[in-house]
């Protein structure tokens, strides 16, 4: 009896060891969403994607909070500031992909206002190895701590 109690918390340890050495799992965390002051003009999310054990590819973003969702790149081409949207977005394993303004973003049009009064929006990001993760993002009104220098701008869509 003493013996086979010992065998177990000797299995124990050992799959604890194994979950300690195990390469972090992929994730979704940090978001945060700049509201546009124009109600009538898409708002941009952002949120920073920590790559797994292997590499993925983020097939698509979901929300009910929003009427549309499109995952977009902001870049330079020729000196002009342009975005374009993107179908996927590859998430190597381990690596880091931030969604950042002035880089990728989520465009969001005809946000609940029950969202913004919640001051939060919860997001469903779809991997091709088959995992959905729930991350949610914080709502930062238009203005707030002087930060719309960094809106994306969207007059060239
Ligand atoms: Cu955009």
């Amino acid at each position: 009896m003493l013996k086979a109690r010992t065998l177990f918390t000797a299995a124990a340890m050992l799959a604890m060891l194994g979950a300690c050495s195990d390469p972090p799992p992929l994730d979704v965390d940090g978001g945060f969403l700049r509201l546009n002051p124009n109600p009538n003009a898409p708002s941009a999310a952002y949120f920073t994607i920590h790559g797994g054990a292997d590499d993925v590819v983020l097939r698509d973003v979901l929300t009910d909070e929003a009427v549309r969702v499109e995952i977009h790149e902001s870049g330079t081409k020729n000196g002009v500031a342009s975005m374009r949207p993107v179908k996927t977005v590859d998430v190597p394993a381990g690596a880091t992909v931030k969604f950042e303004p002035g880089g990728k973003h989520l465009m969001l049009w005809s946000i609940n206002p029950q969202a913004l009064e919640d001051k939060k929006m919860t997001f469903t990001f779809i991997f091709s190895n088959g995992q959905r993760i729930l991350a949610d993002a914080i709502v930062q009104q238009p203005g707030a701590d002087g930060e719309m220098a960094g809106m994306e701008d969207h007059s060239g869509h």
